[in-house]
């Protein structure tokens, strides 16, 4: 095994023990992060909700979970033996062999000893005089830590919209963020779907196979790209294994950390023929590239924009065989790209079944749950099982659902009411020792997670190594790096606020919730490279005491 560890002593519930790091969350940012911190020597635990490892890949267990990475981009980069262990079986991976994963690396790294399961973590505390955290969980417990590392993802915070009646109906009801590891038989029965985000596209495409009947609720219609998944025989995977380092070489150059990157042509310099050739050539590729690999004035200019967003809208038409089912799916409320892309293995061959019905709630409204199902204005729909694919509360509401509590008592919920405020990403003025190791950047997820995680573990070396008991950012530099955030989302529809159809990327998604940026829309190699230069400065825009 490479770099066994030894395991910490666990703790009585009601005691407090003291660690060098607590890390809220074992998924992909959380395990690795323990990973490095105790590589360090350090005294670390994890706090995890779930009764297992994988985070977004614990919780989101519905029918059709999978990868919109390619598989090989998604794996951890840090350990060349894990590499050459793990085989990814298909392309994109589905849920359950991810779950598979990231139990190999619990395992194979010694790291379960250090997680707590089914502990929920309530708030955190800044003490002050001591510089260190006081965590308390829900079974009553309080831990203390010098540091607190809240890994706990930008999906992870799920969102239940506010529909009168949901207690009362009697069949059986469930949120895709929160399906259970037992899953419901679906067979023959009759069931309703709200929502048709990248969630719903992979529900519905798996489910309408097995349903009785199956009736989806869209308020917005998406632009859905295809996957074009298909396993990895021995050969491909002999060449996976051998590529890894041009693999993570291609993720550390490309705007968004995947193997595609924007077209740098200048889109009006091409003629018609030329464009239309290259769409077509991209809509063959498997993956994101019919986006990510896309001409990049079409996330930025209105007019080739629409060009692109029209010969989406004609392959949605081509495949669904009812011309008024098709224009229900085909979008034409919000630019392509504005929302984020799902990609879909037949979602649109899902609406030519005789078992399923498209409601356009934007129409006919959803009025209430009822005892039996769904009463929209137009009437009302009868179900054994009502599935809510409506999304999160994304990359502020895990943080701001804690009651985090910085200097002065002031919660980060509050300081964050208006949107959220951050040096980095990684640290939020008035909290010292708290490292926010939330991939909030436009990125292939682990591959900016693993930057932050080894720029956290970095950064406690470096203060272990000086003496520093406290390092904290300056308002200052925050106040810079908000703007300069707000100044970069300006530049692209998919982080613009004004953009129709914003989604969660700005926070659009949920009633009252502040409407600005989320994502900080640098490209990742700018970002890696500000979050070095700051390293490299001695922490510059942080105060060390
Ligand atoms: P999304 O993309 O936020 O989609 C949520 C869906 O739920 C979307 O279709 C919403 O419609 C719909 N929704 C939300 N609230 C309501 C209400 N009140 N009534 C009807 N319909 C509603 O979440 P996903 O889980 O699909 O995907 C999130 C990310 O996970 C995804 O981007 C990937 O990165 C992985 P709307 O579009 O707002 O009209």
């Amino acid at each position: 095994m490479e770099n066994s560890l030894q395991p910490t002593p666990t703790t009585s519930a009601g005691s407090t023990e003291h660690y060098d790091v607590i890390i809220i969350g074992a998924g992909v940012t959380g395990l690795y992060q323990l990973y490095r911190l105790r590589q360090m020597g350090l005294k670390v635990r994890v706090l995890e909700e779930g009764t297992g490892v994988g985070g977004t890949w614990y919780w989101n267990r519905y029918p059709g979970a999978r990868f919109d990475s390619e598989s090989y981009t998604y794996g951890y980069s840090f350990s060349k033996e894990l590499l050459q262990e793990w085989d990814w079986k298909e392309h994109f991976s589905g849920q359950p062999e991810t779950e598979r994963y990231l139990n190999f690396v619990a395992d194979k790294f010694g790291l379960r000893d250090y997680i707590q399961f089914n502990t929920r973590v309530l708030g955190a505390t800044f003490d002050e005089g001591a510089n260190c955290w006081d965590i308390r969980t829900a079974d009553g417990s309080h831990v203390r830590a010098q540091f607190l590392v809240a890994a706990v993802g930008i999906l992870s915070a799920h969102y239940m919209p506010d529909f009168k009646g949901v207690e009362t109906f009697k069949g059986e009801s469930f949120h895709t963020a929160r399906w259970p590891k037992k899953s419901p038989d679906l067979a023959g029965k009759r069931v309703g779907v709200i929502g048709t985000g990248a969630t719903a596209v992979q529900l519905i495409t798996e489910i309408a196979k097995e349903v009785g009947h199956l009736t989806v609720f869209q308020r917005t219609a998406n632009y859905c790209a295809p996957l074009r998944n298909g396993t990895i025989d021995a050969e491909t995977q002999k060449k996976i294994k051998a590529s890894y380092p041009e693999i993570f070489r291609r993720t550390r150059e490309t705007t968004a950390a995947f193997i595609h990157d924007f077209d740098a042509r200048a889109f009006f310099a091409l003629t018609a023929e030329e464009r239309n050739a290259r769409f077509e050539e991209l809509w063959a590729q498997p993956g994101f590239a019919k986006w990510l690999g896309n001409f990049r004035e079409i996330m930025t200019d209105p007019k080739a924009n629409e060009i692109y967003a029209e010969f989406v809208r004609n392959k949605i038409r081509e495949r669904v065989k009812d011309p008024v089912v098709a224009e229900k799916l085909v979008p034409k409320d919000h630019p392509f790209g504005a929302k984020r892309i799902p990609l879909e293995s037949g979602y649109y061959e899902a609406f030519n079944r005789d078992n399923v019905t498209l409601v356009d709630i934007k129409a006919d409204p959803i009025e209430r749950i009822t005892a039996k199902g769904v009463k929209t204005r137009g009437g009302e729909y009868e179900f054994d099982v009502i599935i809510y694919a409506t999304g999160f509360d994304a990359v502020t509401g895990a943080v701001t659902r804690l009651d985090i509590r910085g200097e002065g008592g002031q919660s980060i919920k509050d300081r964050w009411a208006k949107g959220p405020r951050s040096f980095l990403g990684i640290q939020t003025a008035g909290f010292p020792n708290l490292f926010l190791a939330v991939p909030a950047s436009f990125c292939n997820v682990p591959r900016c997670s693993e930057m932050i995680v080894e720029w956290i573990g970095d950064c406690i070396g470096y203060m272990r190594e000086k003496g520093y008991a406290r390092i904290a950012v300056t308002p200052e530099a925050e106040e810079k790096w908000v703007k300069h955030s707000a100044e970069l989302a300006t530049h692209s529809f998919l982080t613009r606020t004004d953009t129709p159809g914003g989604s969660w990327f700005v926070g659009a998604n949920i009633p009252g919730k502040a409407h600005v940026p989320l994502l900080y829309a640098n490209s990742a190699p700018n970002y890696r490279k500000e979050c070095a230069e700051v390293a490299g400065k001695g922490y510059e825009g942080f105060t060390l005491k």
